[in-house]
């Protein structure tokens, strides 16, 4: 019996829809070993000195934070409504954000890392304790420390929704998450090299956040460079795609975007805890073409 239109359209559909699944085993890989993770234990690993020595100008938190406050204010990004990519339990990329956008929106992969997220913007104390970071971008606001309090009302106030995400869907949100014009800026720390078993899977998975983004629009990138794995609890070993300089710049050119600064810090010795094998943190700003 031919089949009609329908039903050879609908053969099609699947067929293409189980190609790309077959392409991305790696993916559904690294989607079962997220489900280990562990955001006190990351904190602990990520957000505690050495990494996060707000005494320290060389330690990386500080450096990130520097970032995105002289991003965030040199003048060119404005608009409504910035999203965080793959916030995972952290707050610190959007403490300067949410001072120059009335709408913030966080997502991640992980129930875990939304529910950590929801009970600090819900006003309790989560895993940790965000003070020291509030007091330190603060200060680089020109602000005394005592106004980290404000900050933290700002910050509780202007975040409007915690959402789920996959980066490696061609919609990485649920339709209608997001108003038709899309995000004015996206932010995202760590996240797509974290989350995608090669180079191939990094572009795709960034062009899938782009169209998020309004025409115009910027993007803050931070990411690992020379990492080939880190810890998201204890024993549980994530794999990451190695980066270099090169590989971010051919990559954001590919997918369409006009990379306005790049700048990278490389780990002094002692920022090396044993947690990952990263050897440099890049930090992106670009425009979308
Ligand atoms: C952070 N943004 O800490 N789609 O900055 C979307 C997904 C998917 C998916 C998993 C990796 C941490 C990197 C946060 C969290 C970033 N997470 C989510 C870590 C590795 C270098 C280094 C790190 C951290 C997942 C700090 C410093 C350094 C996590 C998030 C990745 N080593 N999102 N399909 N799958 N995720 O739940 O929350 O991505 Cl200083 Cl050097």
């Amino acid at each position: 019996m031919p089949q009609s239109k329908e039903e050879k359209l609908k053969r099609m559909e699947k067929e293409s829809e189980k190609k790309t699944v077959d392409i991305d085993d790696g993916v559904v890989a690294m989607a079962v070993r997220y489900q280990g993770f562990d955001p006190a234990a990351y904190l602990q690993y990520n957000y505690t000195p050495p990494r996060a020595d707000f005494q320290r100008s060389d330690s990386i938190v500080p450096w990130k934070l520097s970032c995105l406050h002289k991003a965030f204010t040199e003048g060119d990004i404005d608009g409504d409504l910035l999203v965080d990519i793959g916030s995972g339990p952290t707050l610190y990329q959007v403490m300067s954000g949410c001072e120059v956008f009335r709408r913030v929106i966080l997502t991640d992969f992980l129930e875990v890392n939304r529910k950590e997220l929801k009970t600090w913007l819900g006003g309790g104390s989560g895993s940790l304790d965000w003070t020291p970071y509030l007091e330190y971008v603060c200060q680089l606001e020109g602000r005394s420390s005592s106004a980290a309090s404000d900050k933290a009302s700002q910050l509780r106030s202007r975040v409007t929704d915690i959402l789920p995400i996959d980066v490696h869907r061609q919609q990485p949100l649920a339709s209608g998450a997001l108003p038709p014009t899309g995000a004015d800026c996206l932010v995202s720390c760590f996240c797509l090299e974290s989350v995608s078993p090669d180079v191939a899977s990094f572009n795709r998975a960034l062009g899938n956040i782009s169209t998020l983004l309004r025409l115009g629009g910027h993007l803050l990138l931070i990411g690992a460079l020379g990492e080939s794995f880190y810890l998201g609890g204890p024993g549980l070993q994530i794999p990451v795609v190695p980066l270099d300089e090169a590989q971010v710049c051919n990559s954001l050119k590919a997918t369409g975007f006009a990379l306005v600064q790049l700048s990278v810090y490389t780990l002094p010795p002692d920022m090396r805890v044993g947690v990952d094998d990263v050897s440099g943190v890049f930090f992106a700003k670009a425009r979308k073409l």
